[in-house]
């Protein structure tokens, strides 16, 4: 049965941290499902909407969280393709209105009236969330759930912008970021699309965690005297790789990657550092036909495309469990740059 309180962190003020308190188990609506959530994945979003750290307001209070796999447990009378035990995903975008000239070219996260969990509506950091019917991920049920939580966010975007960089097997990728949560997903992705991975972040613990994961050259940002001339020589004729997927969140790599990417090759936009400005030298930029980029979470083929590739076990990248009480502490290791790879919550401790 479902009980009428439940545990949650909520944020009360923007800036400070989440508070672990019990609130009231919402009510979905008729097109909406009500989903016990099991995990949840701690993406630097959450952080970046507990910091106010972007030109778009949050709903407060608020109740974070993007990343929650759990099973169904209520339906409204409108929902016929979701049933009650079916293990499903609240991901970034929870609703859409699938019905403007964005939805109906399945650029869903585009729509004007799109509801994002954890941000404009309440998320995942409580045990049980209202989400979108049609818009809830679905999960296999012989998936794990505490390892697929990252998927519904890190792995669902970070498939999608190797996707829109048009990188195709055999080539080279660079990943900024790639010690991150959506770097070490983006480095399994890659690498099961049949890609060579570059990776680049700091420090010898991210150098061992991303070469483990299958990159075939690690760059520390934080010791290279030329990053450009050490990235471009990391690929076979030193032209530098084709595509480049930034998910640092700070803005120097936003303004290095177009002198290293491989000229026609292409650079993706993914973090979302606070206050940061792109910068590129328009001669440069121009004799060398880079395409510059932005890519934004994924639309629900893309949802299911990233699922299936975890499904199949071609997606293993490490996360750490603790329970959703501490989340708290997440944030402060996120904040420090000391997380390798993704939290994720467990919303029954
Ligand atoms: O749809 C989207 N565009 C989308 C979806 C999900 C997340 C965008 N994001 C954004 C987040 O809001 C955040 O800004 O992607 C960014 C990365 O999220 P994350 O992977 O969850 O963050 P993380 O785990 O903290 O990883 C960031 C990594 O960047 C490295 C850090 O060391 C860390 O490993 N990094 C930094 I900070 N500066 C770097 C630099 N100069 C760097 N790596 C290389 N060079
Ligand atoms: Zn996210």
């Amino acid at each position: 049965s479902i009980p009428s309180e439940q545990w949650a962190q909520v944020i009360e003020e923007t800036g400070k941290p989440p508070v672990y308190k019990k609130i009231p188990v919402g009510k979905p609506g008729p097109n909406e499902v009500l989903v016990n959530i099991k995990y949840s994945g701690v993406c630097h979003t959450d952080l970046h909407a507990m910091l106010g750290d972007w030109p778009l307001a949050t709903k407060m209070p608020l109740v974070g969280g993007h990343e929650g796999a759990g099973v169904v447990v209520a339906r409204g009378d409108l929902v016929k393709d979701v049933a009650i035990g079916d293990h499903v995903g609240v991901k970034w975008i929870n609703g859409s209105c699938l019905n403007c000239s964005f939805c109906r070219q399945m650029d869903e996260p585009l729509c004007e009236e799109a509801t994002l969990s954890g941000y404009t509506v309440d998320g995942s950091f409580q045990q049980y969330c209202v989400a979108n019917a049609d818009c809830v991920a679905r999960i296999p049920k012989d998936v794990s759930l505490e390892a697929v939580a990252p998927v519904l966010c890190a792995g669902i975007t970070v498939y999608k912008g190797l996707k829109e960089s048009g990188a195709r097997p055999g080539q080279f990728v660079a990943i900024v970021g790639a010690g991150g949560g959506l770097g070490n997903m983006a480095i399994q992705y890659a690498k099961a699309m049949g890609l060579h991975v570059i990776a680049i972040d700091g420090g010898d613990e991210k150098r061992e965690n991303t070469l483990s994961l299958g990159a075939t050259t690690y760059v520390d940002y934080t010791t290279s005297k030329d990053l450009v001339a050490d990235v471009k020589a990391a690929t076979p004729d030193g032209n530098g790789p084709e595509a480049v997927i930034l998910l640092a969140v700070s803005e120097l790599p936003f303004q290095q990657a177009s002198q290293y990417v491989r000229p026609h090759g292409t650079v993706i936009c993914i973090g979302l550092p606070a206050k940061a400005y792109l910068k590129a030298p328009v001669f440069e930029t121009v004799i060398r036909m880079v395409t510059i980029k932005g890519s934004y979470v994924g639309n629900r083929q893309d949802t299911a495309e990233a699922i299936d590739f975890f499904a199949r076990g071609l997606i293993n990248a490490p996360y750490k469990v603790v329970g959703l009480s501490e989340l708290a502490n997440v944030y402060e290791l996120m904040h420090a740059g000391k997380v390798v790879g993704r939290y994720v919550v467990d919303t029954s401790k």
